[in-house]
């Protein structure tokens, strides 16, 4: 059997994964032991692959107006339009929209067709949503967008600070190396997040910040040190220098956070030189999302916690080739191989590509490329591995903006996408497992991706299908590339190219490489371990800057007193396009919730499991009610998976406002005003079936919402409504039918069978009762209950209530868990596992484990620590 050695397709960990294929579509996957990123592990995303690599709702052919078409027709047709739309309006009249989800040799050709050959900056990407504002910071303190850490440096840390980052949960095998360093060095931990998360659950301190109150407690904690005389003046005098006025500027600001644990804070900052402070979204996602990365890096600069081991400020990105895309130059505001705008930069630019026209001036970012798009100003747009239709601010506005834009179109592996549904042109592209080239991690390491499975009806690569384009455009020569490794050398000998030292990325002694060895290429790191470890940073005089921040203004207003923060679900990627196919990974959290604090839920009169509607100024959505003590009074949050393929809520994007950072352009998604309002459905209930669920005109008139989730064999789907309730009895398929309707109760309970097997089923009820989903979810295509049994929704003869599951891998339930803690009485994660199995696969469970054990949670009295 062969082996082929690939990487992870979700985060920025950048896992080597092994993939064995065990049918024609079907692959037994694990961890790579000598990969550096993961030395064996994944997390639930990665083990569950196997499930999201058939050809379930695959685009397959190129479509022109909903018409199959031969790639030469859509070739020409793309060409063709574009070419016409320049000739006409110019070169700033189009714009590609393209993604950290690309190959870096995908993204490589689309940012030299457009910066070298159209000649406009018009290309952005999804990282601007990302990580734009950590990408500034870098430029303003080092010079060059350089990532100062290593993953080694966390196994290496004293003192470890999480700032706007659920580890736990997004980069989950980053957060078992964390773990690891406690149990082993004790490594202490610290969390600064709005949100008690799973991650802040873990922590030895964690403090419940003020949204956007990380500048001023960054700026404090400076002084503070500054003023204890505790600041590295040996590393300040020899690699850094400071804007005149800025240690003045650093007077006291409010930070919102209370007095004990700030104190906590300090101390163990104070006692532990070897800090990393690894940081995510909830930096980068703010209209100060800039000035919060400087203020973190600031800190490292002048207390010397840099280019040491276990020690530096590290930001880590979100997607498995964010990174990737930041090095060729996806990003509209820099050209590509780390050059920017200069003369010289551009004049060596052109150059190496033997460019007509090479852009003059960085392009538009993401918000204002769409606000472009609804003005008129961009004619025709080329979206690529992304799905802007959920995933921008304003999404309401965007999706207004495509479907008023003469020539979309999109690139994509699925056909039937929020944003696909406005392309006039599809474009079939290779997926995970498919495709072949190279990735960048969040420590910088290079790695393969390589394709195990056949390639599907016309699916092609993405930059064959950009090179075909642009050599129909008359650019023949420059993009005339036989394979991946024809592009990755060249991008090689680009960061190369009149270096001289001057840029830290540099690869160039790989652009000779074979064919062959492109193959066989191992993980490599540019950079080495230690970027900055001689105390230089790639500036005119060599030293890093420190960077006068400024804190964050207040955002909430009387119209909308609630500040609504988004994020990401344990088990789901994105807009679910690959995630949602996966039963297993659907188990974790089946609907978009709204969580919120017990007193805004008595202010609102919504109870658990109530339906919600969050109104923002963009826009109105609907989520079920969480109550829980994890978020603070005043804050709520809601996830940004969900879209119009499987919900009428939850769709966030629509929520979101354009406001951004000022330098990045980075969204803040994290802090938008908003407020909420009870949805009081008549009825609610439940269906399952194996067919995905479509509302059709006869029953739309009575829903108020409706959310569909994968599950074995079919799909769960969750609905309330007013009135009639019997127009629902139509959603069933054909078949021997069977129900017994309660008209006092107002409530409905049906089943249909197939040859004695549970084909679907419906419960509706007026008073909110309802039998488990689960079992029922587990008779759909099974003979062995009895009618009765299916209309009472429950085996005559019981089995447990497993509860929630908790563990996806081995399908442990939180009462089973409970249950099982209290009875044998275990006080470990470890113990759980030796007793259930729950948590000893993937482990991603862990966090959600040691949340049930018995003991106070010590972790989060600052008393622990300081007192
Ligand atoms: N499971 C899963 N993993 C993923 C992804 C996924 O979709 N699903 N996506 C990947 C991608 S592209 C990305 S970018 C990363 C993102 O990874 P993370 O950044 O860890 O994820 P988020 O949930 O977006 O936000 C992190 C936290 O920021 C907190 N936060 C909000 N406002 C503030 C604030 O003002 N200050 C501070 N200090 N914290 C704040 C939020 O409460 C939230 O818990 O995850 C990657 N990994
Ligand atoms: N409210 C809110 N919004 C957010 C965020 C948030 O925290 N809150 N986070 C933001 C962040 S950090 C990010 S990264 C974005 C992510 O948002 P998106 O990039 O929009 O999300 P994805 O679902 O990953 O979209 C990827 C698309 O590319 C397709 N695809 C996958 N692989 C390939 C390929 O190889 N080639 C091609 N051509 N297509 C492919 C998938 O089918 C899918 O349709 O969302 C941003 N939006
Ligand atoms: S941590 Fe999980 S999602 Fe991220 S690369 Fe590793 S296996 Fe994939
Ligand atoms: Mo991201």
């Amino acid at each position: 059997m062969t082996i082929t050695r690939t990487t992870c397709p979700y985060c920025g960990v950048g896992c080597g994964i092994k993939a064995r294929l065990t049918g024609e579509r079907e692959a037994a996957i694990t961890g790579d032991p000598d990969h550096p990123a993961n030395a064996g592990k994944l997390c639930s995303k990665g083990t569950h692959l196997g499930e999201t690599i058939g050809l379930e709702g695959r685009l397959l052919h190129p479509e022109i107006d909903g018409q199959r078409v031969s790639w030469d027709q859509a070739i020409g047709h793309v060409a063709d339009r574009f070419a016409a739309t320049i000739a006409e309006h110019g070169p700033e009249s189009v714009a590609f929209y393209v993604s950290g989800q690309l190959l870096t040799e995908d993204y490589y050709v689309a940012n030299k067709m457009m910066k070298g050959f159209i000649g406009t900056a018009n290309i952005d990407t999804n990282s601007r949503l990302c990580m734009a504002s950590a990408v500034s910071a870098h430029v303003r303190a080092f010079g060059e967008d350089v990532v100062p850490c290593s993953y080694s440096d966390l196994d290496e840390a004293n003192l470890i600070i999480l700032v706007g980052s659920n580890t736990a949960w997004c980069h989950p095998v980053v957060w078992q190396r964390i773990e690891a360093a406690r149990a082993t060095r004790g490594t202490k931990l610290v969390v600064i997040d709005p949100r008690r998360t799973e991650t802040a659950e873990r922590a030895d301190l964690h403090i419940p910040i003020t949204p956007d109150g990380d500048v001023a407690l960054f700026r404090n904690l400076l002084a503070h040190m500054r003023d204890q005389d505790l600041l590295d003046h040996g590393f300040l005098q020899e690699s850094v220098s400071a804007p005149s006025g800025f240690w003045d500027g650093l007077s006291p600001c409010a930070d919102g956070v209370d007095e004990d644990l700030r104190r906590a804070f300090i101390a163990l900052f104070a006692a532990h030189p070897r800090t990393v402070t690894l940081f995510s979204q909830g930096v980068n996602q703010s209209t100060s999302g800039t000035d919060k990365a400087n203020a973190i890096i600031n800190l490292h600069l002048a207390t010397g916690r840099i280019g040491k081991p276990g020690a530096g400020p590290f930001s880590i990105t979100g997607q498995p080739n964010a990174m990737g895309g930041r090095e060729v130059g996806g990003l509209a505001s820099m050209l590509a191989a780390h050059m920017g705008f200069t003369d010289t930069e551009r004049d060596r630019v052109q150059r190496f590509w033997k460019s007509p026209t090479l852009c003059t001036e960085p392009g538009l970012k993401a918000v204002e490329m769409f606000d472009a798009v609804a003005d008129g100003r961009i004619k025709a747009i080329w979206i690529m591995a992304t799905n802007p239709a959920v995933s921008m601010p304003d999404a309401g506005d965007v999706r207004a903006a495509l479907a008023a834009c003469p020539l979309v179109v999109v690139s994509d592996c699925i056909a039937d996408t929020d944003t696909t549904r406005l392309a006039h042109v599809k474009l079939p592209a290779l997926a995970w497992g498919e495709k072949d080239g190279t990735v960048t991690n969040s420590e910088r390491t290079i790695s393969r991706q390589r394709g195990f499975l056949p390639v599907p009806g016309d699916a092609k690569p993405d930059w064959w299908i950009i090179a075909q384009i642009a050599a129909r455009m008359g650019w023949v020569d420059a993009f005339d590339y036989p394979n991946a490794a024809s592009i990755f050398r060249e991008y090689a000998a680009q960061t190369g190219f009149e270096n001289e030292g001057s840029r830290i990325l540099d690869i160039s002694d790989r652009a000779t490489i074979t064919d062959g060895a492109y193959d066989q290429l191992e993980p490599f790191q540019w950079g080495g371990a230690s970027p900055f470890s001689y105390g230089r940073y790639p500036t005119s005089d060599g030293k890093a800057r420190l960077v006068p921040v400024h804190p964050a203004a207040e955002r909430k207003t009387s119209d909308f007193p609630l500040r609504l923060n988004t994020g990401r679900y344990r088990d789901h990627w994105h807009t679910m396009t690959r995630t949602g196919l996966s039963p297993r990974l659907s188990q974790h959290r089946r609907e978009p919730l709204l969580e919120l604090h017990p007193e805004d839920a008595a202010d609102a009169s919504v109870g658990d499991g109530a339906l919600a509607r969050v109104e923002a100024a963009a826009g109105v959505s609907v989520y079920r009610v969480r109550v829980t003590d994890a978020q603070r009074p005043g804050e709520i949050f809601v996830p940004m998976h969900w879209t119009d393929q499987q919900s009428s809520g939850g769709r966030t994007g629509r929520l979101m406002g354009k406001d951004r950072d000022p330098l990045s352009g980075q969204p803040g998604f994290k802090n938008t005003p908003a407020r909420i309002a009870a949805l009081r459905p008549e009825w609610t209930g439940f269906l399952i079936t194996r067919d995905p669920f479509r509302p059709n005109d006869a029953i739309a008139p009575w829903l108020l919402y409706h959310t569909q989730v994968r599950t074995r064999g079919g799909w769960l789907v969750e609905l309330a409504g007013t009135g009639e309730t019997s127009a629902l009895l139509n959603l069933l398929p054909p078949g021997e039918r069977i129900e017994a309707v309660d008209a006092a109760r107002g409530s409905i309970r049906a089943a249909v069978l197939e040859n004695g097997h549970m084909a679907a089923a419906l419960f509706l009820t007026r008073d909110g009762s309802l039998p488990q989903r689960d079992w029922l979810i587990a008779q759909l295509d099974q003979a062995a209950a009895r009618p009765v049994e299916l209309l009472a929704g429950r085996a005559s003869d019981p089995v447990p209530d497993r509860g929630p599951i908790v563990c996806i891998c081995f399908d442990v339930g939180l009462h089973t868990i409970v249950e099982t803690i209290a009875r044998e009485a275990l006080t470990s994660v470890e113990a759980i596992g030796a007793a259930l199995s729950a948590g000893t696969n993937c482990g991603s469970c862990r966090p959600a484990l040691a949340a049930l054990l018995p003991g106070p949670l010590e972790s989060t009295s600052p008393k622990a620590i300081y007192g």
